[in-house]
């Protein structure tokens, strides 16, 4: 067992006392590492090297709170938390650490002291994008809440070489190239080679003295690489520990010597396929056998470091659900169940009974959609020969389960050849939990009804968060400055605060700073957007904005549809006072999702027409800036106005953008689906643009055969727009370009677009007017803001505390 504190000269710090350096020991330090670390002289050094020197720099003072928060940890015997993700969607590091610990000042008088710059050496830094959207930035959002509110957390994730794709556009089609933020030295982590474990596929399983035994037939080596996040004032840090996959076997130089290179290297090529690269669909089940190891790799290797680190504290393995608990992010590692009931019984003796009840009782289970295409299945004939010692387990479990309690025919882990990973996950665990209120409901009417029936105390409702650190501290300066004139800086800890911001928004001169912190953030973004992508936007244009992942359901779209209405409106009257705007989008499609990238062609032709049309020049402009990830996340969302969440409803389980542009003031127009109800709810709903029909409207109007056509015949407005695009307005090259596409809206709206459109486009028209009135609009967006703190994560992890976890939190307040 590897010994507990992982240095032994750890620096004996308290964990609230964070002594700050000074600019001049800063400045040294980062000299230092320049020196020492990089070797490298200041006079000849790059930008590349000054950032690894000051990311070095900061490291260091992470160490403390590290170190400290470890020790505590181990000395109290606290529970511990462990959050299971596939994906992390983390984003740069230097100056989200460099916020926490209170040194972005020093850090930029330090390095301005050398001739550098610090914006430009942040922005020198690659995205680390081990994630495709939501549930990875959600875990993101988790790790630094967990260090803020003081769990003792652990992330297990996968230490993918290659992160989600980059996004250009071609002719206006998305193309995908590789990510490689590894191809620089990552300055986060430590390689933790002895925190290695095997992990084991494939062979067979047998019974050896009554007992059985899973002998694999391929077997990996799982090593650690860990990267500290310290929360906010470092008073606390968690661990996000990712897994790299290395061959079990020695290099064979014998066959090396003999000229069979590629054969010496095959284990070692095999091995590291498993952490190569993150699947860039999380919507579909890869089908792949591959998907299915690297789950497994990943929630394998990180049961055993649990068990190893439970058994270096505690004897009874009995108790564990007293000092741990294991959150699964999503189905994707639900192998979790079984493989920590087979490490139990197959490697510490455990019954059959004991070894389920301490796996439930450990673990926890978050569903973060309710789309079918997204619930993992695998074959039972996968499952068995990659996991054959798994599919007896899980057999078994489902057989208890279907003696304990009387089960209709329709639920069952194993069904027509195939095992449910939802249903595994939600047996084998002692909460199931949703992520917003609404979505909570519909988990228990729709994809969980009969297990809840059963169940009836399991499902609960945990609603989603972003962290007000780098969701506003970080990436909105301007806003955080004049909050923290107007009513202290209490509310970075505690976004509760906010109401505080409430009678301001009466205050005629606050509203002034307020729309001037908003008119700085918008004319950074218009000058960004002029730089990179060569178009000229207006600062004082409605910005609107639509960021997130590329999908039917989330209707960029309708979106899209609007935007063609609304050119063609002003064209035909273009004195009649238009509200002028400019139309954000950002996404990425899933490279193998048809229907999606035609949507990202459609937007881009029209972008493209638009934006050359010199009689509507000074009133619509639409922008679609390539490869939208956290780091471009972060510099649109200071500068939104309105925030587009118009999914179908009834199909977002929660969204997290929409809290992000909550907070920083944007109103929303938005469907009544996930957390649209709850911001709603709270900002009121005067200052919340309200369309289209509810989940249950939804699944009426879906009966109706005939619904796209009915609504397009209603509606003159969406004629004209679907006219225009099958005569290739938008695509002159190729006029035909679009005719599925339209075909599909009138005959297969399967995302009612066309049922919403008529409502969407009134909504919009009352954001135009409220534009007008900035007293109003900036009064509204003040509101939103000071009713917002509801959407931190620090409260969405002391809910997981308190309902699932049962962990207190370890700082004295
Ligand atoms: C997303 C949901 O689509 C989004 O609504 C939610 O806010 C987010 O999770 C965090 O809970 N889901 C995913 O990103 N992926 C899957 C497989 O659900």
């Amino acid at each position: 067992t590897a010994s507990p504190v992982t240095a032994s000269s750890a620096p004996a710090s308290s964990v609230s006392g964070l002594a700050r350096p000074t600019v001049d020991a800063l400045r040294a330090k980062i000299l230092h590492h320049l020196e020492y670390t990089l070797a490298k002289d200041a006079g000849h050094s790059s930008r590349y090297d000054w950032r690894m020197a000051t990311s070095f720099a900061i490291r260091d003072e992470m160490l403390k709170p590290w170190f400290a928060a470890t020790r505590q940890t181990y000395d109290t015997g606290a529970k511990r938390v462990y959050y299971l993700s596939m994906e992390f969607l983390i984003g740069r590091l230097l100056e989200d650490a460099m916020i926490n610990l209170g040194l972005h000042e020093t850090i930029a008088a330090a390095l301005a002291a050398e001739g550098q710059t610090l914006s430009d050496i942040i922005e020198d830094e690659p995205d680390a994008a081990l994630g495709n959207g939501g549930l990875g930035r959600l875990a993101a959002c988790f790790l630094e809440s967990m260090a803020t509110v003081g769990v003792p957390a652990h992330g297990y994730g996968i230490r993918y070489e290659h992160g989600l794709f980059r996004q250009r556009f071609e002719g206006g089609q998305q193309v995908e190239t590789p990510e490689d933020w590894l191809s620089q030295p990552h300055p986060w982590e430590f390689a933790r080679p002895e925190a290695a474990y095997i992990v084991g596929f494939k062979g067979h399983s047998e019974l050896r003295r009554g007992k059985s035994v899973w002998v694999p037939g391929e077997t990996v080596k799982a090593s650690a690489y860990d990267t500290p996040v310290v929360g906010w004032q470092g008073k606390w840090a968690s661990t996000l520990r990712l897994w790299a996959g290395l061959p079990t076997t020695q290099f064979d130089l014998e066959r090396f010597n003999n000229g069979d290179y590629t054969a010496a290297a095959a284990p070692e090529a095999l091995a590291r396929t498993l952490s190569r690269v993150l699947y860039p669909d999380d919507t579909t089940p890869a089908g792949k056998e591959l998907r299915l190891k690297q789950e497994y790799f990943m929630t394998s290797a990180a049961l055993q470091d649990i068990l190893r680190r439970y058994q270096s504290q505690f004897s009874t393995l009995a108790d564990l659900p007293k000092h741990v608990a294991i959150q699964l992010n999503d189905t994707h590692p639900a192998i979790a169940g079984p493989e920590l009931m087979r490490l139990l019984m197959d490697q510490h003796d455990m019954g059959w009974d004991e070894a389920q009840t301490v796996a439930r009782a450990t673990l926890g289970y978050t569903n973060h959609t309710l789309l079918p295409e997204a619930l993992e299945r695998w074959s039972t004939y996968l499952m068995g020969s990659v996991l054959p010692r798994h599919m007896e387990i899980i057999q078994r479990i489902d057989e208890d389960h279907a003696k304990a309690h009387k089960r209709p025919p329709s639920v069952g882990i194993v069904q027509h050849n195939e095992v449910k990973m939802g249903d595994l996950a939600f047996i084998m665990s002692h909460k199931v939990n949703g992520v917003s209120a609404l979505h909570s409901e519909l988990v228990k009417e729709t994809v969980f009804h009969d297990l809840h029936k059963l169940h009836p105390d399991r499902i609960t409702n945990e609603t989603n968060g972003v962290t007000p650190r780098r969701w506003m501290r970080l990436s909105n300066p301007a806003l955080s400055t004049l909050l923290d004139e107007t009513i202290g800086e209490g509310w970075t800890r505690d976004l509760d605060h906010l109401k505080t911001l409430e009678p301001f928004a009466q205050d005629a001169a606050f509203r002034e700073k307020f729309a001037a912190a908003k008119r700085a953030n918008k004319v950074a973004l218009a000058g960004w957007v002029q730089d990179t992508m060569g178009i000229d936007i207006n600062p004082d244009a409605m910005f609107d904005i639509q960021i997130k992942r590329l999908h039917e359901y989330k209707r960029q779209l309708l979106n899209c549809f609007e935007t063609i209405a609304l050119w063609h409106n002003m064209r035909q009257t273009p004195d009649a006072g238009w509200t002028p705007r400019v139309k954000f989008f950002g996404g990425k499609s899933a490279p193998g999702y048809f229907v999606a990238k035609e949507i990202i062609h459609l937007i881009n032709d029209v972008a493209r027409t638009i934006n050359a049309d010199p009689v509507t020049g000074h009133l619509l402009k639409v922008v679609y800036p390539p490869n939208y990830n956290v780091s471009m996340a972060q510099r649109l969302i200071p500068a939104a106005d309105l925030s587009e969440q118009i999914s179908t409803a009834g199909k977002e389980a929660s969204g997290t953008g929409n809290m992000k542009l909550t907070l920083n003031g944007a109103l929303t127009i938005g469907t009544l689906d996930g957390a649209n109800v709850e911001i709603r709810d709270l900002v009121g709903a005067d200052n919340f643009f309200l369309f289209g029909l509810t989940a249950d409207g939804v699944e009426k109007r879906r009966k109706n055969i005939n619904h796209a056509r009915e609504a397009i015949e209603d509606s003159q407005n969406l004629r004209d727009v679907l006219q225009m695009i099958v005569e290739g307005r938008f695509s002159p090259e190729e006029p035909d370009r679009y005719h599925g596409l339209v075909d599909r809206a009138w005959h297969h709206d399967h995302y009612l677009v066309a049922a919403d459109f008529d409502s969407y486009w009134e909504a919009q028209r009352a954001a135009d007017a409220l534009y007008r009135t900035p007293q109003d609009w900036n009064r509204k967006a003040i509101l939103n803001v000071a009713r917002s703190g509801f959407f931190s994560s620090d409260r969405t992890i002391r809910g997981y505390m308190a309902d699932i976890w049962d962990v207190p939190s370890a700082l004295k307040d």
